[in-house]
């Protein structure tokens, strides 16, 4: 197994995307395995920590009756609705204090699928010096996809860490490891 302290180096922050109760199991919106991401996220949270590079958390946070919900005509069951408990962070995943929040899906009127939509992310990572992200969370194939393009075409170099994530979909998956690769996104195995 590679270490993972020695994977970081200046300039890197660990974007971790989506980790909550309502992609994983028992939520409103269940990832197929969401939960084995949280083990894995954690080593490399300690790690981040360990190396002082940035931890930055997404989080998907949704108006009641959201554009992206099915009784809105969107493609989604209601999830992550703002203060309820299936928007709140899985209750192992253990950020740190110093984890920075990046709040999401807010706007009445469209989605935001990923972290940089919106949000003012690249410029907080320019301003911090960030020029590599290691990135993982849910859904591999809906939020993470959205993020890593995002990240490249915003400049930043992405590695994505492959254990740390899961697609709503297997077939989604595969594709969107595919545009990620397209991309210019590592994959970190
Ligand atoms: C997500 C579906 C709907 C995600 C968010 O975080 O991947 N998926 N909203
Ligand atoms: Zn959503």
């Amino acid at each position: 197994m590679t270490n993972i302290d020695s994977l970081f180096a200046p300039g890197d922050a660990l974007i971790v995307v989506d980790v909550q109760n309502d992609f994983c199991a028992g939520g409103a919106l269940p990832v197929e395995n969401g939960d084995a991401v949280v083990p894995v996220l954690n080593r490399w949270i300690e790690a981040a920590t360990k190396a002082n590079v940035p931890v930055y958390a997404s989080r998907d946070w949704h108006p009641v009756g959201h554009v992206s919900f099915q009784e809105s005509g969107g493609p989604w069951p209601p999830h992550c609705l703002q203060d309820s408990a299936g928007a709140l962070f899985h209750p192992d995943l253990k950020l740190p204090d110093s984890a920075i929040i990046v709040t999401k899906g807010v706007r009445f009127d469209q989605d935001q699928n990923s972290a940089f939509d919106q949000t003012g992310l690249a410029r907080h990572l320019r301003k911090a010096g960030i020029r590599r992200l290691w990135i993982g969370g849910l859904a591999e194939d809906v939020c993470v996809l959205a993020t890593v393009l995002d990240a490249r075409k915003e400049g930043f170099e992405v590695m994505v860490i492959q254990c740390a994530t899961r697609p709503v979909t297997p077939q989604g998956g595969e594709k969107a490891r595919r545009e990620m690769q397209d991309a210019g996104a590592g994959i970190a195995s």
